[in-house]
């Protein structure tokens, strides 16, 4: 059977690599991703007799592209689509780290938020209520000490959950301005009739608004029947 698929995202220095290196230990393939001199780890484990790979995506402050690492980390979302992407957050600064999370929310339903760090911010007293968080981002949410290997078995639960189906997400999806809104109103209904159920059209359409002209060809390089459409436009010009 198929390995299922997870991928770590996440603000640089939250803990990512160091949850990675526990869950995967020595089954870990590293080198750098296609054409980038970011670097690039995947491993595997096995987690209640089920297959998992897991991808160690860089860390980053944001998915909009601005650099290599946030382009691998949003095309790996967008184009790879992981069966769970777990959002890793540093719990000693919630507010900052949240920020990256709203926008994998608005990429996939398939997401665990995993709190990091709970051991230093039980040392700093911050309290991290799990439950309300939840209610509110519409994901489950598990607190971990990657560093002592706590709060492994209620995270990789969690996930299976997620990967298997046997819990489905409701994302909190980030309301804008009332203009901007009313843009989306319009396009939203025509992305959709494009990319079908293929790619996320509430995002794809806030990109668009965004002027995100190199994802828009992306998308087409990465949709077969559009591939040849362009073919044949592009032999028709050359003609
Ligand atoms: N106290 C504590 N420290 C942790 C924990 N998890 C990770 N760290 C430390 O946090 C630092 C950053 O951890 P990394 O795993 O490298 O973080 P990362 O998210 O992979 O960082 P980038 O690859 O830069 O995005 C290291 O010094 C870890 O030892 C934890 O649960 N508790
Ligand atoms: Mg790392």
């Amino acid at each position: 059977m198929m390995a299922y698929r997870l991928a770590l995202a996440g603000n640089p220095n939250t803990g990512k690599s160091t949850l990675f290196n526990a869950l995967t230990g020595l089954r870990q393939h590293t080198g750098n991703w296609p054409g980038k001199t970011v670097a690039h780890a995947e491993g595997e484990f096995t987690h209640n007799g089920i297959d998992f790979t897991m991808i160690d995506l860089p860390g980053t402050y944001s998915l909009y592209s601005n650099s290599a690492d946030e382009e691998v980390a949003r095309d790996y979302i967008i184009f790879q689509k992981p069966d769970v992407t777990i959002v890793v957050l540093d719990a000693t600064a919630m507010e900052r780290n949240l920020n990256l999370a709203l926008q994998v929310l608005e990429m996939t339903d398939r997401v665990v938020v995993c709190v990091n760090l709970m051991d230093e911010a039980e040392k700093k007293g911050i309290a991290v209520n799990e439950r309300k968080l939840s209610k509110k981002l519409g994901v489950p949410v598990v607190k971990i000490s990657a560093r002592n290997k706590k709060g492994f078995e209620e995270l990789l639960q969690t996930v299976e959950s997620v990967a298997l189906g046997k819990l489905v997400p409701a994302p909190l999806r980030v309301r804008y301005s009332h203009e901007l809104e009313e843009k989306l109103k319009e396009l939203e209904p025509l992305v959709q009739g494009w990319v079908g159920a293929a790619y996320p059209a509430r995002w794809i359409s806030l990109r668009l608004l965004d002027g995100d002209k190199a994802l828009i060809e992306k998308l087409k390089k990465n949709m077969t029947g559009d591939r040849q459409e362009e073919e044949k436009v592009h032999a028709i010009n050359q003609s």
